[in-house]
């Protein structure tokens, strides 16, 4: 058998671990409107505190015990979003009625079309005829039973095409004469409702305080904790102290030692040990938080040999 004679060098580099870790909420005792308030966290910390688990819950109840009144929170109702339901289209005509839309004692994120042939925002589960949308794109008008938003989006996209789309005043007015004997329609126009200033999911629930979202100051299109720790909708322009968060982070160095041939600085392999890593944590359900990365040397390299090289056989 031949033998090839080989070099190995024992070498070591420095890997990088970031654990990002629970949210961790920072109280800010200074009025300030909602905007002025998120400015403030998005400067100084991550963003306005967003609460999705119970922990965070729990933790936020324990820092509101000693206040008396609201704080703001990072949820806001994202009011101007409205689109429709087939292929999730953007709004182009638009015909709301007078003082139209409203969000009147809040939770109005539907569209209807009254028998004056201009359109209300009302609550979602109100009952109403209904204009699906055929195949060919006609309108289609449902008067039984009467159902609610919700119900007739099912309905429509079951038995029709979907819920119906309103591009011009020539299809608002076809539709404004076949509901003449009716109160109103539902069409196919809704908008999203309340998010996270940072943007991440808003499906775990809500704690509301009894009877919120409300609007009742109209213009309440953002959120603040009251001193039972649960949300209620306020007017962004009033000035409440607030909660920014942030996250514990941990940094950790980790040393590695390898024996190797001297090709180890070779990007391709310094990933590749980089990915073995990051899979042992997945297998170990931690990867979602950690970031990993190699700490170069002064000289621009992972690995640096050490100075006694050792000598090996292949
Ligand atoms: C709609 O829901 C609200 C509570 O979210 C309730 O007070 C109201 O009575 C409901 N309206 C209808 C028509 O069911
Ligand atoms: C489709 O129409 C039928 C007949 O009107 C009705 O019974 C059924 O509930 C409709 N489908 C849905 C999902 O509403
Ligand atoms: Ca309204
Ligand atoms: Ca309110």
């Amino acid at each position: 058998m031949e033998q090839r004679l080989i070099h190995l060098f024992l070498l070591s580099g420095f890997l990088s671990i970031i654990l990002c870790g629970s949210r961790e909420y920072i109280l800010i005792e200074d009025y300030k409107t909602w905007d002025e308030a998120q400015d403030y966290c998005r400067q100084n910390y991550i963003d306005l505190a967003t609460v999705q688990s119970d922990e965070e819950w729990n933790e936020l109840t324990k820092l509101i015990e000693k206040l008396q009144f609201y704080i703001w929170i990072g949820l806001y109702d994202d009011v101007n979003t409205w689109h429709w339901s087939y292929q999730d289209e953007s709004v182009t005509f638009l015909q709301w009625d007078s003082e139209q839309p409203n969000n009147l004692n809040g939770k109005q994120y539907c569209v209807n079309l009254r028998t004056n042939g201009y359109w209300w925002d009302e609550a979602c589960n109100l009952t109403c005829t209904v204009f699906c949308q055929s195949g060919e794109g006609q309108p289609v008008l449902v008067t039984d039973p009467e159902m609610s938003w919700n119900k007739a989006q099912h309905y429509c996209r079951e038995n029709y095409t979907d819920l119906f789309t309103i591009r011009n005043m020539d299809v608002n007015q076809q539709l404004t004469v076949m509901i003449q004997d009716n109160t109103c329609a539902w069409i196919g126009l809704f908008r999203d409702s309340w998010k996270w200033s940072d943007q991440t999911s808003t499906s775990s629930s809500l704690r509301w305080a009894v009877g919120q979202p409300d609007n009742s100051f109209g213009q309440d299109s953002c959120a603040a904790l009251d001193y039972d720790g649960q949300i209620a909708d306020e007017s962004c322009s009033r000035l409440y102290y607030f909660l920014c968060q942030t996250r514990r982070v941990k940094h950790q160095i980790l040393r590695l030692e390898v024996k190797a041939g001297d090709n180890v600085n070779d990007p391709a392999i310094t990933t590749t040990v980089l990915n073995k890593v990051q899979q042992k944590l997945r297998e170990q359900g931690m990867a979602a938080d950690v970031k990993l990365s190699w700490q170069q040397q002064p000289n621009g390299m992972v690995f640096q040999k050490h100075t006694n090289g050792l000598t090996g056989t292949e």
